[in-house]
């Protein structure tokens, strides 16, 4: 009897996902793309001879996907026929009427959970998987049976390898509930399984441990947008008694990435885009044309001079795969001049200004930083909106 077994775990693949916040053409390459993902995991799956493959929910974005769409899962899952493939479905896709995972015909490899934690046996593997569906999306009650500890069900042996599958949310900190099958650590250290596969949150963890039982998110593996960054995959490696080695093994096509670029100083428009694009660049060289890019511009910069952030965006999109901007510039402003402005914002000034020299020759320092912050804020406030961060 096998005392390990290769297994690959993934989730949150969200098949079918419109990527509708990206322009038309790019939101087809994405979806061109995730597809091709899913594919490269199968792959992975043969080349790695896993014998199991945990899919912990969300593997379609929604219920209604195309019978086109059904028919290409299942054929990928079809051309693994060493590879069992467990299905526990997730808040995207759960185990409705007349939804893919009832409607179609699944191979004699893949097993869909549909209802109630429950085990299945995989007696060749020495092996019992347990899992649990959503059957709505939400699930505030818990697909988690309380006390729950594996048990050899009828076939398996009492030194079976014990895996769990699941989609919900792990409790951290003070958060007590959850409307997506709240899961605690406790609860897992008291399943005294090998391993437990998580899905739902989209960014991957790492490998952790509590009590004899390791458990992971394996996260998104191909982004869907902005909130999904840097590099994503899945999960690939062997569970046995008492230990489990497992990689995470890089799958994405293409990376999103959210950053702050500082202009700080650019009078310019093309000063600003020349260096903004020469920042990126130097950053993230060959992978800069493929990627998406986020961006905050920073620093002050001229009262005058407003940056286009749409004409930014426009010649980003001319070199990367996507950009968004944002403005959250200051305006660099000189006190001094300031104070002999014939202006509402010159009476602010040079009221601040007297302040000021009253807190520089009485050495109040702590005075001297709070004006400075007023002063800050306020001529900023004549510029444009106020953000609370700017408070510093
Ligand atoms: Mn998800």
């Amino acid at each position: 009897m096998p005392r390990k077994i290769r297994i690959v775990h993934t989730a949150d693949l969200h098949l079918g996902s419109p990527f509708s916040t990206l322009p038309a053409a790019r939101a087809a390459m994405r979806r061109d793309e995730q597809w091709r993902t899913f594919y490269d995991i199968v792959s992975i799956c043969r080349e790695r001879k896993a014998q199991i493959l945990l899919i912990a929910g969300d593997l379609l974005d929604a219920v209604r996907i195309s019978s086109e769409q059904s028919r290409a899962i299942i054929r990928a899952f079809t051309e693994i026929p060493d590879t069992r493939v467990f299905i526990s479905p997730g808040n995207h896709d759960p185990y409705i009427r007349f939804c893919p995972y009832e409607a179609e015909e699944w191979p004699s490899n893949v097993h869909v959970f549909s209802g109630n934690f429950e085990p299945v046996v995989c007696s060749e593997l020495n092996t019992v998987v347990w899992g649990a569906a959503f059957r709505s999306a939400h699930n505030t009650s818990g697909l988690c049976p309380p006390d729950f500890e594996v048990t050899a069900p009828e076939g398996a042996k009492s030194d079976a390898i014990q895996l769990i599958v699941l989609h919900g949310e792990l409790l951290s900190g003070s958060k007590s509930e959850s409307s997506y099958n709240p899961i605690r650590t406790s609860w897992i250290e008291k399943s005294n399984a090998d391993y437990a596969a998580l899905g739902h949150i989209h960014d991957a963890t790492p490998v952790r441990r509590s009590g004899r039982t390791y458990f992971a998110y394996s996260g998104c593996p191909e982004a869907r947008g902005y909130d999904e960054p840097g590099p994503r995959g899945v999960y690939v490696g062997t569970v046995g008694k008492g230990r489990t080695d497992l990689e995470y093994v890089i799958v994405n096509r293409r990376d999103f990435y959210t950053l702050d670029v500082s202009i700080d100083g650019c009078d310019t428009q093309k000063i600003m885009t020349d260096l903004v694009l020469r920042d990126l660049r130097d950053q993230y060289r060959e992978e800069f044309k493929e990627s998406a890019f986020r961006i905050t511009l920073i620093g002050a910069v001229p009262p005058d001079f407003s940056p286009d952030v749409a004409a930014l965006r426009a010649a980003l999109r001319r070199e990367c795969f996507d950009a968004r901007v944002y403005d959250k510039t200051t305006a660099q402003i000189d006190p001094a001049m300031l104070r002999k402005e014939k202006s509402l914002r010159g009476v602010f000034a040079e009221i601040l200004g007297k302040r000021r020299e009253e807190a520089v020759a009485a050495g109040d320092e702590a005075a001297i930083r709070k004006i400075d912050a007023a002063m800050k804020l306020g001529l900023a406030s004549f510029e444009k909106e106020v953000r609370y961060h700017d408070d510093s």
